[in-house]
């Protein structure tokens, strides 16, 4: 019974109902008219949302099955664990049960057998949906706790990973850190990533069964012991850069790196009461929505919200269809106590008729053309409504007016194209050889060579006389005994000792060719 107060207590000013409503009827004097509101969804146990993976393969105990024993037991090893037998079996799925009263059920590792080879093990959550942590993380271990490990975070589904807090028994030695505690973190340093040695210690298995990562404590910077001051919390979150990211998460991993040593050295005679077993995790959030929605659904095995202020996306991260005349915003917890619920809005509806399709929150009247127009256009885009794209990009056929996207880079070669700019199909305009959209291609009969230039000469015309070959269109490898452009010099004219055995055979080319090679050979006056 007083476990249950104590957990009521506890949650109370989290389940204090701020921000719990997305918009209400309210009557004005211009007649009944819905009102908006910065809202939130409420607070879950998050892990009967969570998908679970344990690393590596065969970390789990159990296959083959295994003895084991206990720290406070050391030579009684009768414990067993088999896989095949669901009495007997640790699954990882034992984490997120409910546990019976008294009867812990939980996953438990293979022991440390192959000492000294680090006995290490990763478990990893994923939500595949961003959620804000509400309260602690506690992770409970049966047998004792860790005496070194490491909780990571990601916020990209499992793409980056980022430290999140490191446990050992002696930071010093673990982690090259010093040990500090989250009760001693400042306002400036909430968001500190710490080692911390108050979990890792041994105290007796059955005494010190978790391993926390303090959110609480954390709000209390702000919100005071009690978190009574909630207000102070959700300014400090709006206002301070990071902050909210730093609570905010998709995944998270636990890097189990040293088993319990029951308070001593690890005893190689007996390696069987090394080992991990874990029987729960407890992850208390909300799923992120960016203020836009007070429910989250579980559906199709995802977490969604359940957009309101005409967004939408998982976490209602943009706006809807048609609701883009300015460019989408996360609500906000400001002004007290009712927020900002910074809806998108319906095209047209904005400021008068002006219409910027999303790509500006602001509009200038200009006097003396008495028009009002976008200002500061985003997203490549340009005009009094954005809806022309900048120079050097071009429209995306494919997307809409109001689309991010709607603007695309046109990426001219620098060297092959007249300028930076294309057409409305994304074609540039090409210097004299060059072609392709981009142009960076050559004409046939041009070569590329910092540019386009025509071929001097070709294999298939053989336009290389006397012998001579065509190197890349480039030029003339010429036989010995000839010389000139298109090797059509003999060697004799400068130097007459070369001259025996010579073919004296003058170019067999038509003069029309000749000419025209005369015309693009400026050099070549030799025929
Ligand atoms: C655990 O995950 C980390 C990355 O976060 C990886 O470097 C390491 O190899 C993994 N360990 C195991 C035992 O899978
Ligand atoms: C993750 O969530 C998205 C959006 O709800 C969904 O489209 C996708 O299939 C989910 N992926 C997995 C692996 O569940
Ligand atoms: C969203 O759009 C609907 C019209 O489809 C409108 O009635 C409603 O007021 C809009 N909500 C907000 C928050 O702008
Ligand atoms: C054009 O817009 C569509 C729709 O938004 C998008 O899927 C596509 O990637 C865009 N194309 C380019 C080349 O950016
Ligand atoms: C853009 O240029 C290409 C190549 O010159 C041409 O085929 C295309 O029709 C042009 N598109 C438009 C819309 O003018
Ligand atoms: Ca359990």
């Amino acid at each position: 019974m007083p476990y249950l107060v104590a957990l009521l207590l506890h949650c109370l000013p989290l389940a204090m109902g701020q921000y719990d409503i997305c918009k209400s009827w309210v009557t004005t004097d211009d007649g009944p008219s819905w009102e908006f509101y910065a809202c939130q969804p409420k607070a879950m146990r998050m892990k009967d949302y969570v998908t679970v993976r344990v690393d590596p393969a065969g970390i789990t105990c159990g296959d083959p099955p295994e003895r084991f024993c206990t720290h406070e037991n050391p030579y009684l090893c009768s414990d067993e664990c088999d896989a095949s037998n669901p009495d007997l079996a640790h699954p990882p799925k034992l984490m997120f049960d409910t546990e019976d009263e008294g009867l812990a059920t939980y996953w438990q590792s293979v022991t440390w057998r192959r000492y000294p080879e680090p006995l290490l093990a990763n478990i990893t959550l994923s939500w595949n949906k961003s959620i804000e942590l509400t309260d602690d993380i506690v992770i409970t271990f049966e047998y004792g706790r860790p005496t070194i490990m490491m909780l990571e975070k990601s916020l990209d589904n499992g793409r980056t990973w980022h430290p999140y807090q490191y446990y050992a028994d002696d930071c010093m030695e673990a982690f090259s850190m010093p040990a500090r505690r989250v009760r001693d973190l400042s306002t400036t340093s909430a968001n500190r990533v710490l080692c911390t040695e108050e979990y890792s210690r041994w105290a007796g298995s059955k005494k010190e069964k978790n391993v926390r990562f303090e959110v609480r404590d954390r709000f209390a910077i702000f919100a005071g012991p009690d978190l009574k001051n909630m207000d102070n919390l959700y300014t400090r979150l709006e206002s301070a850069k990071g902050l909210k990211d730093f609570f905010t998460v998709t995944d998270l991993r636990m890097r189990l790196l040293r088993p319990a040593l029951g308070g001593t050295y690890v005893q190689r005679e007996n390696l069987y009461k090394y080992f991990y077993a874990v029987s729960n995790i407890e992850v208390t959030g909300r799923c992120k929505c960016n203020l836009h929605a007070n429910l989250c659904t579980f559906r199709e095995g995802s977490l969604q919200c359940e957009c309101e202020h005409n967004t939408t996306g998982q976490d209602c991260g943009k706006c809807k269809k048609n609701f883009r005349s300015r460019s989408w915003r996360a609500g906000s917890y400001l002004p007290l106590p009712n927020g900002s619920p910074n809806a998108c809005a319906a095209a047209g509806s904005a400021f008068g008729n002006c219409e910027c399709y999303g790509h500006s929150n602001r509009c200038s009247y200009i006097d003396f053309l008495n028009v009002v127009t976008c200002v500061s256009c985003k997203h490549n885009t340009r005009g009094q409504h954005c809806q022309h794209c900048r120079l050097g990009f071009y429209r995306n056929s494919s997307a809409e007016l109001d689309d991010e996207n709607v603007c695309i880079e046109c990426n001219c070669n620098q060297i092959g194209s007249v300028h930076d700019r294309c057409n409305e199909t994304g074609y540039c305009e090409c210097k004299e050889g060059a072609t392709g959209p981009k142009c960076d291609d050559c004409l046939p009969n041009y070569y590329w060579r910092q540019g386009c230039f025509p071929n001097v000469c070709d294999d298939e015309l053989l336009l290389c006389q006397n012998g001579g070959t065509c190197y890349q269109n480039q030029r003339c490898l010429c036989p010995a005994g000839f010389k000139g452009v298109l090797c059509q010099q003999s060697r004799c004219d400068a130097d007459r000792k070369d001259c025996d055995g010579a073919p004296g055979a003058r170019p067999g080319l038509g003069p029309l060719l000749l000419g025209a090679l005369a015309l693009q050979l400026p050099g070549w006056v030799d025929l």
